[in-house]
C-alpha cells in the first residue's frame, strides 16, 4: 500500500515496493553474496565490534551501557549457582538491561525519521523510509505501553542475514580543518589511494580511529581526542550524491554518528543530521557505528587488500529500532 503523496527531494520511496522495509539490503542478491564469499581467502576472522560494555565512563549522557544481573527466578530465589532437586546440575540464567544504541550497533530504518507533509494536507508528520508514520505505525510509549517499531523494527534487518562484501576505507587522516569533516573529495582520495572499490550492494567501513581510543583509554579517553576524531560531512551535497549513486547496501564506522556536524551551520529547516536523513529516510541505507577496525585494518593493509566477507546480523527482536552487534569479518 502506497503510504504518501509526497515523498522528501531526493527520496527514492517506493524503489524496492510500496511496503518495502529493509531498502538497499534488497541489493544484497544470492550472487553478490557469492562474490562476497570470495573475499573469504584464508579464513581468518576478525570481529569488528567494541565488547558492549565500551564505551567506559560517561561518554554519553543519555544512554546507558549493560548491567547483567541474575534474576531469573527459580524455587524463590535467583538462579545463579543455581541446584536443582535431583542431579549433580549447576546452572546460572542471567539478564541484562542496556540502552540497544550505547555501543557498537546497526540503526534500524525505524530510528530516525524527519518532520515532512507527505499526505498534502499542509501539516507535517513524522515519518519515516517509505512513508511509514510515527503515528500509525510505532505504539508510542506511555503509562503502561511499551513502545514498539510496528513497521521498519529491525527484525527485518535481521531478516535478511546481513551479509555481504565490506570494504574498510581508513580516513583518519582524510579530515577537513579542525573539525575533521570528511566531504566528497576527501572520501574519493582516500578509496582511490587504498585501491578501495565501492560496489552495488557493499558495506562501506570507514575507519576514523574513534573506537581506538575508546578501547584503548577507556574510562580515561578525552572527549577532546575522540572529538578530532574525522566523520563524514553530511553537508556536502556531493557526498550525498555518491552515496546514492554508488549503489552501497550500508555504511558502518566506527564513530557514534558516521557524520559529523561540529562546525556545520544548522537552521530549523533542515535536518540537524543530513547523513542520518539521506540515508535512513530518503534511500534506505542502514547505519552502522561504534564499529571496530583497529585490527583488521593493519591486517588489510599489510595484504594490500580492502574488501572481506562481512556478516553482521542485529539481534531478531522485533519491534526494536536499533540493536547491538558483533559483526565478523572474514577474509
Ligand atoms: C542519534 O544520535 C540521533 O542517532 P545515532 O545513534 O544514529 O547517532
Amino acid at each position: 500500500m502506497k503510504r504518501w503523496l509526497n515523498r522528501p527531494a531526493g527520496a527514492h520511496w517506493g524503489e524496492f515496493g510500496p511496503d518495502d522495509q529493509v531498502g538497499r539490503m534488497n541489493l544484497i542478491t544470492p550472487e553478490r553474496r557469492i562474490q562476497a564469499l570470495a573475499e573469504a581467502r584464508e579464513g581468518k576472522v576478525f570481529i569488528l565490534g567494541l565488547p558492549l560494555d565500551y564505551p567506559r565512563g560517561q561518554i554519553f549522557a543519555s544512554r546507558n551501557g549493560p548491567s547483567l544481573q541474575a534474576t531469573t527466578a527459580a524455587d524463590g530465589r535467583a538462579m545463579y549457582d543455581w541446584t536443582v532437586s535431583v542431579g549433580i546440575d549447576v546452572i546460572n540464567d542471567d539478564r541484562v538491561t542496556m540502552d540497544l544504541q550505547y555501543s557498537t550497533q546497526w540503526d534500524a530504518l525505524s530510528h530516525y525519521g524527519i518532520c515532512f507533509d507527505a499526505d498534502d494536507d499542509g501539516i507535517a508528520e513524522h515519518i519515516f523510509y517509505n512513508g511509514y508514520r510515527a503515528d500509525d505505525d510505532f505504539v508510542q510509549p506511555a503509562k503502561g505501553t511499551s513502545p514498539r517499531a510496528k513497521a521498519l523494527g529491525i527484525e527485518n534487518l535481521a531478516a535478511t542475514g546481513v551479509q555481504g562484501r565490506g570494504v574498510l576505507v581508513d580516513i583518519r587522516n582524510s579530515g577537513q580543518g579542525a573539525t575533521g569533516l570528511v566531504g566528497y573529495d576527501a572520501l574519493m582520495h582516500a578509496i582511490k589511494t587504498q585501491g578501495a572499490q565501492v560496489e552495488e550492494g557493499d558495506f562501506l567501513c570507514l575507519y576514523t580511529g574513534y573506537a581506538d581510543l575508546l578501547l584503548r583509554d577507556g574510562d580515561s579517553v578525552k572527549q577532546e581526542q575522540l572529538s578530532a576524531c574525522p566523520g563524514l560531512d553530511g553537508s556536502d551535497k556531493a557526498l550525498l550524491q555518491w552515496i546514492d549513486k554508488s549503489r552501497l547496501a550500508a555504511i558502518c564506522a566506527d564513530n557514534p554518528m558516521v557524520e559529523k556536524i561540529d562546525g556545520i551551520e544548522h537552521c530549523k529547516e533542515t535536518a540537524m543530521l543530513p547523513l542520518h536523513e539521506h540515508c535512513l529516510v530518503k534511500l534506505g541505507i542502514h547505519l552502522g557505528e561504534l564499529w571496530w577496525f583497529g585490527a583488521i585494518a593493519p591486517w588489510l593493509a599489510a595484504h594490500q587488500r580492502a574488501h572481506f566477507l562481512l556478516t553482521a546480523p542485529p539481534l531478531n527482536l522485533p519491534g526494536a529500532v536499533g540493536s547491538p552487534v558483533t559483526p565478523v569479518a572474514t577474509v
